[in-house]
């Protein structure tokens, strides 16, 4: 049996878009049963997954029979009750937060809660403050103190602006060779991102992710897309809130690298840094180190957890 290997670029139910080296795409079945550990996928392969499959004799088509052990991976619950995942990315390099101090303007427990989710998800962040050529004198003491906030924490930070292109190389220049995916709060600028970088492929993705938003359709794919740069762009609206991925509500916290830093000082070993004597968290929320607006959105997110079991 002839052998080969490639990428899957999109899964449309059973059947699977494999990329091979000669960049040509072979439709491919899956056999047997490949199993995620810890969790229930109704889709055991996804976007991004290097497999290797055996080929059809007639060589038309291939049957996927491994897959190589994922960096990270990007599921949903199937439905609000279900136990089962959907996979939706894997081997995901970096994942853009696109935000905005204006029009719209991007409010910190969104991005807190996508900065969870990614770290809950081990996906490498970058945020990407758009629209600079917007910002007036308090857009850009905001835009430097969240950045310095994010960048103390350990998050990379980069701005651009679409309109006037300053930064935009740079940002590019950071795409090239990797997977990303694009995320933020619509108005920010991703299509516009996209158009930018590759205007022969824009309409694609634009109907890809517009037809999610409308809310029409209900089961989720993702596609991977190569820019005429050799960037590559999953595509899939996965990446969006907290209720995607399960996080213990006592874990949630080892979710904001500071605070999980800072909770070495917590007198009790299950402080959960709310109402509890000599914590380490809320120390440092006093004496300045961590930033209280992150402090306050953890708070938020336990409440809310709370909520859930009311
Ligand atoms: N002034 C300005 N407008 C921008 C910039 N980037 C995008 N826009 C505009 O913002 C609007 C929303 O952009 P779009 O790409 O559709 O946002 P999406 O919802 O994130 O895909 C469009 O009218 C864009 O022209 C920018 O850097 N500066
Ligand atoms: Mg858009
Ligand atoms: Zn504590």
């Amino acid at each position: 049996m002839k052998k080969g290997k490639g990428t899957v670029v999109k899964s449309t139910g059973s059947q699977y878009l494999v990329k091979i080296e000669d960049e040509r795409i072979i439709p491919c079945s899956i056999k047997g049963k490949f199993r995620i550990k810890g969790i229930r996928a109704t889709n055991p392969v996804a976007v991004g997954d290097h497999v290797g499959f055996e080929w059809l004799e007639d060589e038309t088509g291939g049957i996927i029979t491994s897959i190589k052990e994922r960096s990270n991976y990007i599921i949903r619950k199937s439905s609000n009750l279900s136990k089962e995942y959907q996979l939706l990315a894997t081997n995901v390099d970096v994942a853009w937060l696109m935000i905005s101090m204006t029009l719209p303007r991007t409010l910190t427990p969104f991005i807190d809660r996508f900065l969870v989710s990614a770290e809950a998800y081990r996906i490498p962040v970058i945020i990407l403050f758009n629209k600079t050529d917007l910002y007036g004198l308090s857009e850009q003491e905001e835009m430097n103190h969240l950045k310095s906030v994010y960048t103390d924490i350990g998050y990379r930070c980069m701005q651009m602006s679409l309109q006037t292109r300053e930064g935009v190389k740079e940002v590019q220049d950071e795409m090239i060779g990797k997977v990303n995916v694009i995320s933020g709060n619509s108005g920010v600028g991703k299509s516009t991102l996209i158009n930018v970088l590759d205007p022969a492929i824009r309409l694609k993705i634009g109907e890809v992710s517009d037809y999610h938003k409308t809310g029409k359709h209900t089961t989720t794919f993702s596609e991977m897309f190569e820019l005429s740069s050799g960037i590559r762009i999953i595509d899939t609206p996965g990446i969006r809130g907290f209720g995607t991925i399960d996080i213990e509500r006592e874990e949630l916290f080892h979710f904001f690298p500071e605070i999980f830093r800072a909770s070495k000082n917590c007198k009790y070993h299950n402080c959960i840094h709310m109402h509890e004597p000599d914590c380490g968290v809320k120390a440092g929320v006093e004496n300045g180190s961590i930033s209280e607006f992150r402090y306050i959105n953890y708070l938020m997110m336990m409440e809310e957890e709370d909520d859930k079991y009311r």
